[in-house]
């Protein structure tokens, strides 16, 4: 493949990263904190902006509310502090699933109270950050369901979700959009409300085109075909985001590519195909996908792991972009699927590495960007740095299931 077109692929390259996956992530048995981690918002920025400066595909930095606060609610002045640091505020996510009022639900609750609050939540107090940051993404994730067979009409349940995302479909600021995300299970452990990408699609459908999929790598049940997934979202032009990570029983959290790089590497060849792809509604869908991490890196340093995670879906991205298409379709048209498989191997097999430190090297970045994180300094900084603000012993809290 010509250099240049190379290049300029992965020039388009980005990624988000998750406010909370710099601060006190963990199990719902637990979480380990790390020294240094970022406690507040601006902290988680900073770290934020580290991530970019040594990747250089991470320019935005996805906020979960009320997990993240802006002193006196001044979110222009988190807008501008982002600004300073060089990256932007992406992604606002709402939380209807904290609250113990939320145990029935929170859209879909029984409950009309507890349903305006939620509604509230995200169709005021969010979408005012939204307009506050500059943030043109509304991302739901709802962990309402039932534990129980019987305990609600699940017919009542769908219609409430409807109800409730279309008053917030309405308060949505112009030039934004909403994505709405599935998951097969948990917390609820009977049924859940959107557990999977077509309750997610019919909701999207019923509401208009600002309203598009979340796919969550970890939200599949074993065994899942998720490039499938991915090339119907596309074909159908919903496809709107993901949230990267790696799963090997449940939502395990784990940091991208730790367990099952090849599927990775099958997901990102679906976008690749689909962005080449002639059908002007797949193409488009694809150029305006939001890439997104949502991780937890439990017993890793957070700086450190994000920026193995963009590391590595950069080399999976860049092997997609490898696929001899040409070669792909000869093969599939006649019907030779030993050659097809063999076009796909042969791209991710290549060795990018030394392509991409050759990229990094053209943009004025380090070669290696994790080691070169790790003898920048910068982590003892932080260490020192935030021992001092906040004691010793705060290592930090303020996200995660814990
Ligand atoms: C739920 O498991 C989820 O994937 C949603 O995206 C939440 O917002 C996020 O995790 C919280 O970490
Ligand atoms: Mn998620």
């Amino acid at each position: 493949m010509d250099k240049k077109v190379f290049f300029a692929a992965l020039d388009r390259q980005r990624i988000e990263t998750p406010s909370w996956g710099y601060s006190n992530c963990g199990t719902r048995f637990g979480s380990i904190p790390a020294p240094g981690q970022a406690k507040t918002l601006d902290e988680k920025l900073e770290d934020a902006a580290i991530v970019h400066r040594f990747t250089g595909i991470c320019p935005s930095v996805a906020l979960h509310i009320p997990w993240d606060t802006a002193p006196n609610g001044d979110w222009e002045a988190m807008k501008r502090r982002a600004d300073q640091l060089g990256i932007r505020i992406g992604a606002i996510n709402p939380n209807v699933f904290q609250d113990k009022r939320y145990c029935l639900g929170s859209a879909c609750s029984p409950f009309a109270d507890v349903r305006a609050m939620a509604i509230t939540h995200m169709a005021q107090e969010c979408t005012a950050i939204m307009r506050a940051t500059g943030s043109d993404t509304l991302s739901l994730w709802f962990g309402d369901g039932t534990n129980y067979p019987g305990q609600d009409d699940m017919r009542a349940r769908k219609r409430r979700m409807e109800a409730a995302l279309k008053e917030v479909y309405a308060g949505l600021p112009a030039n934004s959009r909403m994505l709405v995300e599935y998951k097969c299970f948990e917390p609820s452990f009977y049924h859940t409300d959107i557990q999977d990408w077509g309750s997610a699609l019919l909701l999207c459908q019923k509401l208009g085109p600002k309203a598009q999929v979340l796919v969550d790598t970890g939200h599949h049940l074993s065994g899942c075909n998720i490039e499938h997934i991915v090339a119907i979202l596309l074909d159908e032009g919903r496809l709107g985001g993901f949230h990267f990570n790696a799963r090997k029983y449940a939502d395990d959290d784990l940091t991208v590519g730790a367990i099952n790089p090849y599927e990775m590497f099958l997901i990102y060849n679906e976008l690749v195909a689909a962005e080449l792809d002639s059908d002007a509604v797949a193409s488009a869908c694809a150029k305006q996908v939001a890439y997104m991490f949502d991780q937890s890196p439990t017993l890793k340093h957070r700086i450190e792991a994000t920026i193995q995670s963009a590391v590595f879906v950069q080399e999976m991205y860049a092997k997609a972009v490898l696929v001899d298409r040409a070669a792909l379709a000869k093969a599939r048209a006649a019907g030779d699927v030993t050659s097809a498989e063999d076009v796909l191997k042969d791209a991710y097999n290549t060795d990018v590495r030394p392509m991409l430190a050759e990229w990094r090297t053209a943009k004025g970045l380090a070669a290696e960007p994790l080691k070169a994180y790790r003898v920048s300094g910068l982590k003892e900084k932080a260490i020192e740095e935030r021992a001092k603000r906040h004691g010793a012993a705060a290592a930090g809290s303020g996200g995660g299931f814990q």
